[in-house]
């Protein structure tokens, strides 16, 4: 049977699930025989385009849930995982009455959706996830952005670390498919070392390298904000952990950035700091006032390209209001 997996796209521990998805059906199912990935990304709107579930199964991992008829295994551990009230309904209908029992599973305990399917996989259907260690380990490190500290953040010394800025920067549409299947077949360092990753990891090393220093001469702290402009270099994207490489004392950053489609203004907190959560900032509490969202800990606000002063408006108030705290805190 034709097996399609959608999967969490530009995201290490969305690769990652697909893969071991991937072993896990052919492992424990055995009935697949071609399998085909299809990349998600979060949006205003409808998330799935019905059109692109196949006549066969349907598998959605590492994203939110799918009430279509055709969608036939969901695995997830995001706290949102469900759209609307009707989904909720839907998948908890499956579980109460026993039909999806062993089809769905839901779990935000686990830090990454590559550990909740292997431990499903381990634990109710025999699957040897013994050769995974490695792969399990990384999903949890990079998606819980479990680091020691920035550097090992920032720095990109592990095979993961530098496969994670290929899947998240890379703008070839065909990654996918050739990673996906060899992640669960090879080390990560054999499989950084492909031809086809090497090629793409070049150019993002150099970019990578170039954000750390064009973010050093901008970014400054005051009262534990670090703040930075970078809107006259338009990028697709830099390491949200670098404004805390360069200021390991700050608690909060807030970067003004411009790509071809939005002036972004991003908000985070450092996951090093000594500040106990109930003395942070709701960052998409606050996110949410100009229109924007996320986490508690990291939110994001996209502008129109042509609304930059706008941006910049916002981003000004939001470190207002940040520094305002640590004068009370
Ligand atoms: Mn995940």
């Amino acid at each position: 049977m034709d097996c399609k997996v959608f999967y969490h796209d530009k995201c290490f521990d969305g690769a990652c699930s697909a893969s071991v998805f991937t072993r896990f059906y052919q492992e424990c199912v055995k009935t697949g025989t071609e399998f085909s990935y299809h990349g998600l990304v979060h949006r205003a709107g409808a998330l799935f385009d019905e059109n692109e579930f196949i006549d066969g199964e349907n598998a959605i991992v590492d994203f939110k849930y799918s009430a279509s008829q055709k969608v036939t295994w969901w695995f997830d551990h995001h706290l949102s995982a469900f759209l609307t009230p009707e989904d909720q309904a839907d998948f908890e209908r499956g579980q109460a009455d026993g039909s999806q029992t062993m089809r769905k599973f839901y779990d935000p305990n686990y830090v990454s959706c590559t550990s909740l399917i292997a431990h499903v996989g381990a634990t109710k259907f025999g699957f040897n996830v013994e050769p995974l260690q490695e792969l399990i380990y990384w999903a949890d490190i990079v998606d819980g952005a479990k680091y020691d500290n920035a550097t090992a953040a920032v720095d990109m010394a592990a095979p993961a670390m530098k496969l994670t800025m290929v899947i998240e920067s890379t703008q070839d549409n065909t990654l996918g498919e050739k990673l996906i299947p060899l992640l669960t077949e090879m080390p990560l360092q054999e499989l950084l070392d492909q031809p086809f990753v090497q090629e793409l990891l070049g150019p993002l090393m150099e970019r990578h390298k170039a954000a750390i220093e064009l973010i050093r001469e901008r970014a400054s702290i005051e009262r534990g904000v670090i703040t930075f402009d970078i809107t006259d270099h338009p990028t697709e994207g830099y390491n949200k952990f670098i404004p805390y490489y360069l200021f390991p004392e700050g608690t909060y950053n807030v970067g003004l950035s411009k790509s071809s489609f939005r002036t972004k203004v991003s908000v985070g907190t450092n996951p090093w700091t000594p500040l106990h959560a109930e003395k942070l900032a709701n960052l998409a509490a606050i996110c949410e006032r100009y229109g924007g969202g996320g986490h508690a800990r990291v939110g994001a606000i996209s502008f129109p390209p042509d609304r930059e002063d706008d941006a910049r408006k916002a981003a000004g108030e939001i470190v207002a209001e940040l520094r305002e705290r640590e004068n009370a805190g």
